[in-house]
């Protein structure tokens, strides 16, 4: 397969292909695997492209690594190790890769479907894809142990954690990372019923418009704001460009709500219990799927008697925990710490092991994070760690933020307009295609100084703190505003804000970072800690949306997923707040239509928004704060 055909960095790294990239300089060349081609049959009939590459020199029986991708598998064995597999490869496993159905040389047709059903048994999907493959695999593969575990980011790690469903009984262990559970909801192409435009419709055509490759849109111009703005409604990305092409483009256009569409999708309602011990894997600063292994983690938790489901979080982009090191991201450095390496070498290697090997120790915790702020491995008994607080943090009407209730003085409420003809960039312009650029997996560290100028985003900022904050655990927002429209998003940025004399800690290039240094100047820097978007016409009802009344205030309930992170005492803690977030986020007409894919450019209109800061109506964060 060819590098550049590979769509991200970290599929890129996880993929087994030859590559100087991927490879550590000091493996020798010689063939560190053999590589069989096979189709596998599956209950329809259809048969699946699969690469087993089986360890040079095998001795005695091991156990299978199996990931299924819609991306590509390897037509040749690598000829050095690649560095994402390094610490598993040295336990000695069998991995299999395999093409989901419809995906290059895969035979059927690929969906770009979770949906699962457990009522209809002559149904295929990817549970059962999966169970089938298993079965063929542990009785053709040669040497193998009879035990078969399961690993992948991203999509890899949808297509592994929907084996929870039904488990092939060889399967003894899985780590989903950073996998989706309910494309509506969260993660990669909704927020809350907001449509991930470019998200949304970049992947699609990705991952539909070719069977056999991954394919990248040919935009007009490098900077896509400027591209999506021109575009105008939703409406016109089938009229002028897909033409109906894009099966999955097509249902985000035909179901616009929370429909049986979506909820059948949403795989994770079906999962009470942990059926597979499972190590879920979630980035803090994924830009694509942040939500999912969360939610896989708490729907186990409701029955893990024998407590086989964990969690693993860090300060990463998605999938950054197969980079070969994980010393930073963007600007920001982890206090020299290699984090993605010391995240296979100590905890994913050793959970294998563990499963598959019937070595070493089952893992003592049931999560463990990398904290960002402190930099600090650490791990708690349970999620979250009940000695955490809940805090609220207050806006105030004067721009500041504080522990203290706001009280009945002055106006009680801060104003701006937002003009869907002028939307708020969510990173800086030129903003590059998605895929394949590089850009896109850092923004979400993305210094906020960039748009807080800006008249129609709200900053509030409390003074320098005069000790440590360690918020660890679910934060939310909880905001009281209202709009002119009769229909508005509110999109809620916590940041932390870095001191004036952040310079003095800029690491020597020839001594490498130390804790607390920087690759460059942060004075004054504006780190986001977490970032969400609500739609007013989702406030009542996921699956009938309801216009707002106009200047109406109204609770916006703003989830801001777990986090583990400290703000530093001299640091200030930020809350930035706008309107619109483009073009990630697909513009609100702010005008109630019935469905926004079918809005018209007449139904785009400014709306004067307020958020409120008053003793009735106190907008708040709220933060759980360890003691
Ligand atoms: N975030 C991508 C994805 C996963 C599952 C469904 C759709 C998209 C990915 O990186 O694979």
């Amino acid at each position: 397969m060819r590098l550049d055909k590979c769509f991200s960095l970290i599929l890129l790294l996880v993929t087994i292909s030859a590559g100087a990239q991927q490879t550590s300089p000091q493996t020798p060349s010689k063939p560190v695997f053999t590589l069989q081609e096979v189709m596998i049959p599956v209950r329809d009939g259809v048969h699946l492209q699969t690469a087993i590459l089986t360890p040079a020199g095998q001795q005695g029986a091991l156990p299978i690594l199996f990931r299924r991708t819609p991306y590509g598998v390897p037509d040749k064995p690598p000829e050095q190790m690649p560095s994402s597999m390094k610490e598993l490869a040295q336990d000695g496993y069998i991995f299999v890769i395999q093409n989901l159905r419809g995906r290059f040389k895969s035979e059927g047709v690929f969906n770009l479907s979770s949906w699962v059903d457990p009522n209809d048994p002559k149904a295929t999907n990817e549970t059962t894809d999966a169970y089938d493959s298993i079965e063929w695999l542990v009785k053709n593969v040669p040497n193998n142990n009879g035990k078969v575990g399961m690993y992948g980011v991203s999509y890899d790690g949808l297509t592994t954690a929907l084996t929870l469903l039904h488990p092939h009984p060889a399967l003894k262990a899985i780590s989903e990372q950073a996998s989706p559970v309910d494309q509506w909801m969260n993660d990669d192409d909704h927020r809350y019923g907001a449509l991930r435009e470019s998200y949304d419709f970049e992947y699609a055509v990705m991952e539909q418009a070719d069977k056999n490759k991954n394919t990248y849109f040919e935009f007009e111009t490098y900077d896509t704001y400027e591209w999506y703005l021109k575009l105008g409604p939703l409406s016109n990305i089938n009229a002028k460009y897909l033409h109906g092409s894009i099966p999955y483009w097509n249902s985000s256009v035909d179901h616009p709500d929370y429909d049986e569409f979506w909820k059948k999708e949403a795989w994770v309602n079906q999962l009470h219990a942990s059926t597979v011990p499972n190590l879920n894997v979630a980035g803090f600063w994924d830009q694509e799927d942040p939500w999912g292994p969360w939610q896989i983690f708490r729907h186990a938790e409701e029955n893990d008697p024998q407590h086989t489901n964990f969690i693993v979080a860090g300060p990463w982009f998605h999938g950054e925990w197969q980079a070969a090191k994980g010393e930073g991201i963007g600007l920001i450095p982890f206090g020299g710490h290699e984090t993605s390496r010391e995240f296979r070498e100590n905890i994913e290697a050793p959970f294998f092991r563990y499963y598959l090997h019937d070595q070493g120790e089952k893992p003592q915790w049931q999560a463990s994070t990398f904290q960002s702020g402190s930099n600090t491995w650490h791990t708690y008994a349970v999620w979250p760690p009940k000695e955490a607080k809940n805090t609220n943090l207050y806006l105030h009407d004067e721009g500041t933020l504080s522990f203290s209730a706001p009280e009945a003085k002055s106006e009680g409420y801060r104003e701006y307009v937002s003009d869907p003809a002028n939307p708020v960039p969510y990173r800086e312009r030129p903003i590059s295609p998605t895929y394949p650029g590089g850009d896109w997996r850092t923004w979400e560290v993305a210094d906020q100084r960039f748009v807080d100028h800006r008249p129609d985003v709200l900053s509030f900022v409390s003074e320098p703190l005069d000790h440590d904050i360690t918020v660890t655990g679910p934060v939310a927002a909880d905001l009281y505003a209202s709009t002119s429209g009769t229909d508005s998003d509110f999109v809620v940025k916590l940041i932390d804000v870095y001191p004036q004399d952040a310079q003095k800690n800029v690491w020597n290039v020839d001594e490498g970072p130390k804790p607390g240094q920087y690759a460059q100047s942060l004075d004054g820097y504006e780190l986001p800690i977490a970032m969400e978007v609500r739609r007013g016409r989702y406030l009542a009802s996921y699956e009938k949306p309801q216009p707002l009344t106009p200047n109406k205030p109204t609770e916006w309930n703003v989830p801001l997923r777990d986090r583990d992170h400290v703000f530093l005492k001299g640091h200030r803690i930020m809350v930035q707040i706008q309107s619109t977030w483009f073009p990630v986020i697909d513009r609100n007409p702010q005008k109630f239509v019935p469905s926004i894919y079918k809005a018209t450019n007449a139904d785009f209109v400014p709306a004067t928004q307020r958020v409120y800061c008053s003793p009735e109506l106190p907008s708040h964060i709220v933060l759980p704060v360890m003691p």
